[in-house]
């Protein structure tokens, strides 16, 4: 694995686990006012995610939350792109758009985004040719079904296994596009079309996913598989997400998905002194 990747020219150190903050850039996600309300406190929430030691940005026009609705192309572009603009100017960290459609990546790139995270893993038409054109790193993430349905009725033989192979696959397909290895970073997915099972053998068994040499990235943060866990709502589930980020660190994740940053840098320099033996900074 190379430890630094190029993110349209600014670096991202992987040597040390990271931590991708968050950015919800939905309507509903900072619901204290109109249009400019919600790009004035996205900018701002970004800022302090950094000031708290986010090492990447993850910006997000488009809920992927269970049975959420799909989002158009102008309206994901109208929400994120002004957003990226302005922050590539605030913050100095790499900018990842979370996104599965090719105009919204290549157009979040021209304003200054460095990494791309697919949920859909770039099975969309013409996405693995526009990243290799674009020449940023891509996160590939396992999905079984899509957002709309995808917890109905999840079913694997081995979810571990299956997922393995999906990503193999994916991996293949990048490298024929033309994207370098070097730029691919891998995720198994919590959470999507994934039972309560599955995510808890996936999470026993991360360390199964580091052995394709690319760095891995979770999103735990908050997520339902915490609600069916603790039975809490999402504002609750902070003591149970850094568990099972500090499980994910103990197997050699590499980036950590995350909405409450401070909590979880904390939880990587903690597990990083237990493993190395000593501190840094
Ligand atoms: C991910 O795992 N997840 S969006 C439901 C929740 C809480 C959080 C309250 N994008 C991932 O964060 N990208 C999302 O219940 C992602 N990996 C990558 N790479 C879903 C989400 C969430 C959903």
């Amino acid at each position: 694995m190379s430890n630094e990747l190029d993110c349209n020219g600014r670096v991202l150190d992987l040597r040390t686990p990271q931590v991708m903050g968050i950015l919800n850039v939905t309507p509903d996600s900072f619901s204290d006012g109109g249009q400019h309300n919600t790009g004035d406190a996205a900018v701002r929430h970004a800022v302090q995610m950094c000031a708290e030691g986010a090492a990447i940005i993850d910006i997000g026009g488009e809920s992927t939350r269970p049975g959420a609705e799909a989002v158009s192309l102008d309206e994901e572009l109208d929400r994120v792109i002004p957003v990226i603009e302005r922050l590539h100017q605030e913050v100095d960290v790499p900018l990842s758009i979370d996104t599965v459609k090719p105009a919204v990546m290549r157009a979040a790139i021209t304003a200054g985004a460095g990494l791309i995270n697919d949920v859909n893993a770039l099975r969309a038409e013409g996405a693995t040719e526009t990243v290799a054109s674009l020449g940023v790193p891509v996160c590939l993430m396992h999905m079984q079904g899509s957002p709309g349905t995808m917890q109905k009725q999840p079913a694997y033989e081995n979810v571990t296994l299956e997922v393995k192979d999906f990503l193999q696959a994916r991996i293949a397909a990048c490298e024929q596009a033309g994207i370098a290895r070097d730029r691919i970073i891998l995720d198994p997915g919590f959470g999507f079309g994934k039972s309560l099972a599955h995510n808890l053998q996936l999470m026993r068994e991360l360390s199964a996913f580091t052995v394709a040499g690319l760095p891995l990235l979770i999103g735990v943060s908050r997520k339902s598989m915490l609600g069916r866990i603790l039975g809490a709502e999402p504002d609750q589930r902070l003591y149970g997400t850094i568990a099972l980020q500090t499980l994910a660190l103990m197997q050699g994740v590499h980036i950590l998905r995350s909405h409450d940053v401070r909590a979880a840098v904390d939880c990587v320099k903690t597990v990083m002194a237990v493993k190395t033996g000593y501190v840094t900074d």
